[in-house]
C-alpha cells in the first residue's frame, strides 16, 4: 500500500458543503422559496419533519465556520450558491442582498487563505421554475445560464474555477424518478429529460464561465458497478446500470454522445428531448476538471421487476456507515483507474469533490467526539486515492464531505457527516477527532512536500 502522503505537489485539500444543507435563513435577504422548502414542508417527506429553515445557521455564522476551515489549513472550500437567493423566482435581475452574501463569503475565504470553489446548483431550484416544469422543461437550462452570468459577473474576478452542477444523476433519480427528494416527482424513466436538461444547462453555463475566462468543472456522483455474478444476465444488468448511473453523465461531457440506453427502451435522443447541436453544447471545448463524488460501489443483478433492466444486490462482508452504506475504499481506486481506462486522454484532471461517511456521533461528557470510524473511512479512501495516482490517474485534490453535520436531505438531521459536530438546538460547533486528524494530515502532506 503506498504512503497516503504520496500525492502530487500542489495537491489541494478541502471540504465541501451545500447551501440548503447549512445556510438556513430561508426567508432572509430577499431569498425566494426553493423546491426543498416546499418539499420539506410536505408531511412525511423528510424524517422527523426536519427542514432546512435554520440548518447550521451558516448564513449568520459563516465567519465562525471559515475560522474552522482556517484551523484545518485548507487550500479550498467547495460550497454552493443558492439560486433562489440570487434570483428569487429563477428569472430576472439579481437580488442584490443575495449576491452580497456570497460576496462576503468569498472575501472571508480569501482572507483566510482559502480558494473558493462554488457549485452553482446543488438541488435547490427556485420553486417558481419548478412550477414551469423544473428540469423537465428545456427552458430551465437557459434560465440556469442567465443565473450563472449574474453570479460570475459579480464573483468571477475572485473565483478561478466553478462547478456547474452537483450530482445530476442523484437529482434526476431521487428528485424526478423516485420522488424521494425535491421536487418529489415519481416519473421513473420519464424523468430522463431532467438528465438532458441539466447537462444542457451545464453546457450553456460553461460557455458563460468561459467567456469570463473561468475554469469549468462538474461534480458527478460515480460508482463502480459490480455484476452480482458472472452470469450473462447479471453482467448485462450491470452494464445497463453503469450506463444510467455513470456514463449518462460522463459520456456526453467527455465524448459528446450518450451511452446506449436501449436496455431501458430509450434511443439516443433520450425520448425526444435531445435536439440537433445539444451534444456539442454539452461537451463544449471540454472540462477543465472532473469532480468525482465517491461514497461506495454498487452491486447489480438481473431484474426482478419488469419495469427496470436491473436490480440492486447487497454487498456483503464489509463494514457499513451509520446510513448503511457499504465501506469499500478500494472502490475509489477502481473507479478512478476505470475512468482513465474508459476515457483515456479525454479524461481531464480529477478532483474528489465529495467523500465521507455518516457516523452515529455523540458528544461525550468530556466534550469530545471520538469519531474513529470516520477517520478509518477517510484514511482508507486516501490510501486508495494514492494508489490510483500511483497507477497514473491525474488527481489534483480531495474535498471531504463535509465540514459540518448538516441537513441530510430526506434523512433530515439524523445522519452526521461532519468533521465538526453541530448541536442543532444551540448551534454550538465542536470539532471531532476527525477534524484534528485531517488537519494533521494536511500539515504532514505539506511538510513532506516542502522538505
Ligand atoms: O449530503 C449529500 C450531498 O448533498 C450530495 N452528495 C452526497 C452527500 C451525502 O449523502
Amino acid at each position: 500500500m503506498p504512503d497516503r502522503l504520496d500525492l502530487p505537489a500542489g495537491f489541494r485539500w478541502g471540504v465541501s458543503t451545500a447551501a440548503y444543507q447549512i445556510e438556513g435563513a430561508v426567508d432572509e435577504g430577499g431569498r425566494g422559496p426553493s423546491v426543498w422548502d416546499v418539499f420539506a414542508a410536505r408531511p412525511g417527506a423528510v424524517r422527523d419533519a426536519h427542514t432546512g429553515r435554520v440548518a447550521c445557521d451558516h448564513y449568520h455564522r459563516y465567519t465562525e465556520d471559515i475560522a474552522l476551515m482556517r484551523g484545518l489549513g485548507l487550500d479550498g472550500y467547495r460550497f454552493s450558491i443558492a439560486w433562489p437567493r440570487v434570483q428569487p423566482t429563477g428569472a430576472g435581475p439579481a437580488n442584490p442582498a443575495g449576491l452580497d452574501f456570497y460576496d462576503r463569503l468569498v472575501d472571508a475565504q480569501l482572507a483566510a487563505g482559502i480558494t473558493p470553489l462554488p457549485t452553482l446548483f446543488h438541488w435547490d431550484l427556485p420553486q417558481a421554475l419548478e412550477e414551469e416544469g423544473g428540469w423537465l422543461a428545456r427552458d430551465t437550462a437557459h434560465r440556469f445560464a442567465d443565473y450563472t452570468a449574474l453570479v460570475v459577473d459579480r464573483l468571477g474576478d475572485r473565483v478561478p474555477a466553478w462547478i456547474t452542477l452537483n450530482e445530476p444523476f442523484v437529482h434526476m433519480v431521487y428528485g424526478y424518478a423516485l420522488g424521494i427528494h425535491a421536487p418529489g416527482r415519481a416519473l421513473m424513466l420519464d424523468a430522463l429529460p431532467a438528465a438532458h436538461h441539466q447537462l444542457l444547462g451545464h453546457g450553456l453555463a460553461a460557455a458563460v464561465l468561459r467567456e469570463h475566462g473561468r475554469e469549468v468543472m462538474i461534480a458527478n456522483n460515480l460508482t463502480p458497478v459490480w455484476p452480482a455474478s458472472e452470469a450473462d444476465e447479471d453482467v448485462a444488468a450491470a452494464a445497463a446500470y453503469d450506463a444510467l448511473h455513470n456514463r449518462l453523465f460522463t459520456d456526453p461531457l467527455l465524448l459528446g454522445s450518450y451511452p446506449d440506453l436501449s436496455a431501458f427502451g430509450v434511443g439516443a435522443d433520450l425520448g425526444g428531448c435531445v435536439r440537433p447541436g445539444d451534444l456539442e453544447l454539452v461537451a463544449g471545448p471540454g472540462l477543465d476538471g472532473l469532480g468525482v463524488n465517491y461514497y461506495n460501489p454498487t452491486r447489480i443483478g438481473a431484474p426482478t421487476d419488469p419495469g427496470l433492466p436491473f436490480a440492486e444486490a447487497p454487498i456483503e462482508g464489509v463494514p457499513r456507515t451509520a446510513f448503511g452504506w457499504p465501506v469499500v475504499p478500494d472502490g475509489l481506486r477502481e473507479l478512478l483507474v476505470g475512468l482513465r481506462k474508459s476515457y483515456g486522454t479525454a479524461l481531464p484532471p480529477v478532483t474528489i469533490t465529495e467523500n465521507g461517511c455518516s457516523v452515529a456521533d455523540e458528544l461525550g461528557p468530556d466534550g469530545t467526539v471520538p469519531d474513529r470510524p470516520r477517520i478509518d473511512y477517510l484514511a482508507g479512501h486516501l490510501d486508495a486515492l494514492a494508489e490510483a495516482v500511483a497507477e497514473g490517474v491525474d488527481v489534483r485534490g480531495y474535498f471531504t464531505w463535509s465540514l459540518l453535520d448538516n441537513f441530510e436531505w430526506a434523512e433530515g438531521f439524523t445522519q452526521r457527516f461532519g468533521l465538526v459536530h453541530v448541536d442543532f438546538d444551540t448551534q454550538r460547533r465542536t470539532p471531532k477527532a476527525s477534524y484534528t486528524w485531517y488537519r494533521d494530515l494536511i500539515v504532514a502532506h505539506r511538510t513532506c512536500r516542502t522538505r
